[in-house]
């Protein structure tokens, strides 16, 4: 049976694009020279197409490929695809939920450590040879028993609270609707939490109803004894506050895995010793980018068996 063409809209990992080769005519849109040119000849060949969070999937190129019907792509934050535009021409999004909760809570989690216990300083501090030389690092923080804030509490949030209270941490959260099947305290009010919290973790959506969410003023709130932690988008949070304020110390510490402008990150941050970065490594292990990528393919050839 002729295989059903596939368009990549932008490069996956080698796995993916071998498994979809074996199920699907793919055409790899980023390596014509021509794009337009290519799609002006070719568009209405495809119903469907793969992007990522990465490539995203924006009204003009849905406007270019009239006879899509479905997008699945590779992540599961939807901030780069124009999913209303989509729903408008009857195309249905599939991305790749759950399957990297465990992984992206994990990355949250050993950024809140490595920020607060200075590991990447101290690090440092070893390899400097300073330690040798007879200096002591400062002492750094625990969690044990600390007032930690989610700032959102959807699929990963809720994997990070349960970590966090095996840490033996209280779990607090900020959401614009209080979660009535969940136990631990919401607070209306981001300022009030950060104000009463040791740290803040951001796994919210991110896109423009998110963007600053986690203002400058939240960030005072969380204060110089506190840690910021973000694992959702650089857009969520002020990173122009975040920035000063961890170079003048009125926010204590970070942990950070994503950034505003991808992957060029704010040079200011990297001669600080008080914030822990990381190139969004969230769900960047060997078995969870496999789970993705399975379930990029799976979502395709569920659409298609059921037509
Ligand atoms: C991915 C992510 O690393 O799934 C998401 O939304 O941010 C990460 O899990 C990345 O976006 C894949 O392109």
């Amino acid at each position: 049976m002729e295989k059903q063409p596939l368009l990549l809209l932008g490069p996956l990992m080698p796995y993916l694009t071998e498994e979809l080769e074996k199920r699907y005519a793919i055409e790899k849109l980023y390596e014509e020279t021509d794009a337009l040119g290519f799609l002006q000849q070719n568009a209405e060949r495809f119903r469907a197409a793969v992007t990522s969070t990465f490539t995203g999937l924006k009204a003009d190129m849905i406007d270019l490929l009239p006879a899509l019907e479905i997008v699945s792509s590779f992540g599961v934050g939807t901030d780069s695809l124009d999913i209303a535009y989509a729903e408008t021409k009857g195309i249905k999004i599939a991305n790749t939920p759950d399957v990297l909760n465990e992984d992206t809570a994990n990355m949250a989690i050993t950024l809140l450590l490595a920020a607060t216990r200075d590991i990447v300083a101290n690090d440092r501090f070893v390899r400097e040879g300073r330690w040798a030389r007879g200096e002591t690092p400062p002492l750094a923080l625990g969690i044990e028993g600390k007032k930690i804030g989610l700032v959102g509490l959807g699929r990963i949030g809720s994997v990070i609270a349960r970590k966090l209270t095996a840490f033996g941490c209280e779990v607090v959260y900020h959401t614009r609707n209080k979660k009535h099947d969940v136990s631990y305290e919401h607070y209306s009010d981001l300022v009030e939490m950060a104000r009463r919290c040791s740290a803040l973790i951001a796994i919210l959506p991110g896109g423009d109803a998110t963007k600053g969410v986690i203002s400058r003023e939240v960030l005072q709130a969380l204060g110089s004894e506190g840690t910021f932690v973000n694992i959702a988008r650089g857009t969520v949070v002020d990173e122009t506050a975040l920035v000063e304020l961890l170079q003048s110390g009125e926010l204590g510490r970070a942990g950070l895995d994503v950034f505003v402008d991808e992957p060029n990150v704010p040079e200011a941050l990297f001669a600080l010793n008080n914030v822990v970065l990381q190139p969004h490594m969230g769900s960047a292990t060997v078995e969870t980018r496999k789970a993705m990528a399975d379930r990029v393919v799976s979502n395709l050839d569920n659409y298609f068996s059921a037509r």
